[in-house]
């Protein structure tokens, strides 16, 4: 080996305590690299509701990892499933071939979806999830003869992703921005926070559902005959946990329903149990016709996505020659026999463990615990529903997001794992939390909070 190629070998392996020249050459994303780089936070391993830090410290999971560990961590019925899977069969071609274990899923995420919905095709993320929705949405309105309703309509402080589509239709400024002009024919519903009005509502906020209303506006304005789907999370979370206002959501379908216009829920957070249902569609009792979905579907452990999609839509593609795919569209890792056997472990376990009505059973408990902040220095609204919740700062003058990044630094150092968003605090435990864990979670969201300048 020469002198180089040594040096490369050496940083190829990672030392307990990282130097920043064996870091640079991950550039990790959505991640502020030069801070993390001058001060690492490695995870090594994960137990329950708990990961152990690098320097060897519990670290209590208040966000699911990244909203997606919904039946908590290393889960021994899914651990053995996949290396089960793993030692059996690594890949099967998703075109024109199948394997049980991607028909056992579809089946199981069809008994837990709304009634209507009958059919699901796999992707490997959320963002996939959301591209692969706004496809499917176009491609239908075409299949069914209105081939001029091409248009997507999105929401401010929206998050779908970050493929071109789901950027397109997100409505979060500093994830477009850097990205010229993403997809022609978008257009975005207003957001639905009304921080006078609903500030540290509980659950659904009282006022907004005329925001709805804005969907009159915009077609109005573009014409039905232009607007193939409409795409809301439920909760948007992201952004920061915006919880729909009472009604809301009922008046979207309602006027999508009226102008031919498909609803699309990306429910890639608000899935599996979320909300303390399977879906947030029987969360709020709204039915759309389209579900995005992801993360909770393996519980994390492998990646994957689905699009769930009524029986009207399906049927709609299933025409032409026989021999012909319907629909032009999939990823080689489709159903991908890993992510599968991970899934249905999942909700296998969901179900035996009866993990979404614990949700909702532990929700006025994560609820009444998050609304003690109330009054602690800097928190200007508190918002939660289901096992959800948002704690809002004022931001720093002149700078944004700092303050919630310190209060995150400091949590970690105490142990506690939360996620921040600009000013923003949201918890998302996996649905195995126990009160002491919320305790614990607030109580030093309290001090933190109360120490940071
Ligand atoms: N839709 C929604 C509603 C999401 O929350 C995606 C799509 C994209 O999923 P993938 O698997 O492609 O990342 C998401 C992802 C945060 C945060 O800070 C949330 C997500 C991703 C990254 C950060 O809250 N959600």
């Amino acid at each position: 080996m020469n002198a180089i190629t040594e040096a490369r070998h050496l940083h190829a392996t990672i030392s307990a305590d990282p130097t920043t020249e064996e870091l640079a050459a991950h550039w990790m994303p959505f991640t502020a690299n030069r801070q993390y780089k001058s001060a690492p936070r490695l995870l090594v391993a994960a137990e329950g509701m708990h990961y152990t830090s690098h320097d060897g410290r519990k670290v209590l999971d208040m966000v699911a990892g990244l909203w997606c560990v919904n039946a908590g961590h290393n889960r021994k019925p899914i651990v053995e499933a996949i290396q089960r899977q793993a030692a059996t069969m690594d890949f099967s071609p998703p075109f024109n071939m199948g394997h049980p274990a991607a028909f056992e899923a579809a089946n199981r995420v069809i008994a837990i979806a709304p009634p209507h919905m009958k059919h699901v095709l796999f992707t490997n993320s959320g963002s996939e999830s959301v591209d692969t929705a706004l496809k499917i949405a176009i491609a239908w309105q075409r299949a069914r003869g209105q081939g001029t309703r091409t248009r997507l309509i999105g929401r401010v402080r929206g998050y779908h992703g970050v493929n071109f589509g789901g950027t397109a239709v997100g409505g979060i400024v500093g994830n477009r921005k850097l990205f010229g002009a993403l997809v022609a024919g978008v257009d975005h519903l207003p957001s639905t926070h009304l921080p006078e009005q609903n500030a540290f509502s509980r659950g659904q906020p009282p006022h907004g559902t005329h925001l709805a209303d804005e969907l009159e506006r915009l077609v109005a304005l573009h014409d039905a005959s232009t607007i193939a789907a409409v795409i809301v999370e439920p909760i948007a979370g992201s952004t920061g946990v915006l919880i729909p206002p009472v009604g809301y959501l009922e008046r979207l379908r309602e006027i999508c329903t009226r102008h031919g216009i498909l609803l699309i829920f990306d429910e890639v957070i608000t899935g599996f149990g979320r909300t303390g249902e399977a879906f947030a569609a029987q969360r709020y009792g709204v039915m759309p016709d389209i579900i995005t979905c992801a993360k909770g579907l393996t519980s994390g452990t492998v990646p994957m996505g689905g699009v769930i999609v009524s029986g009207e839509i399906y049927e709609a593609f299933m025409q032409g020659p026989e021999h012909l795919p319907e629909l032009p569209h999939g990823y080689t890792y489709s159903a991908h026999p890993l992510a599968c056997a991970a899934a249905n472990a999942t909700l296998k376990l969901y179900a035996d463990e009866g993990l979404f009505g614990r949700a909702k059973a532990m929700a006025p408990t994560l609820e009444d615990a998050v609304h003690t902040l109330r009054g602690t220095r800097h928190v200007i609204d508190i918002r939660n529903d289901g096992l959800v919740a948002g704690i809002e700062l004022e931001p720093r003058a002149g700078a944004p997001g700092r303050r919630a990044f310190d209060v995150f630094l400091e949590c970690y150092r105490r142990g506690l794992l939360i996620r921040t968003t600009g000013d923003i605090i949201a918890l998302s435990p996996p649905l195995i939390v126990e009160e002491s864990h919320i305790a614990e979670c607030v109580d030093t969201l309290r001090a933190v909070i109360a120490a940071v300048d």
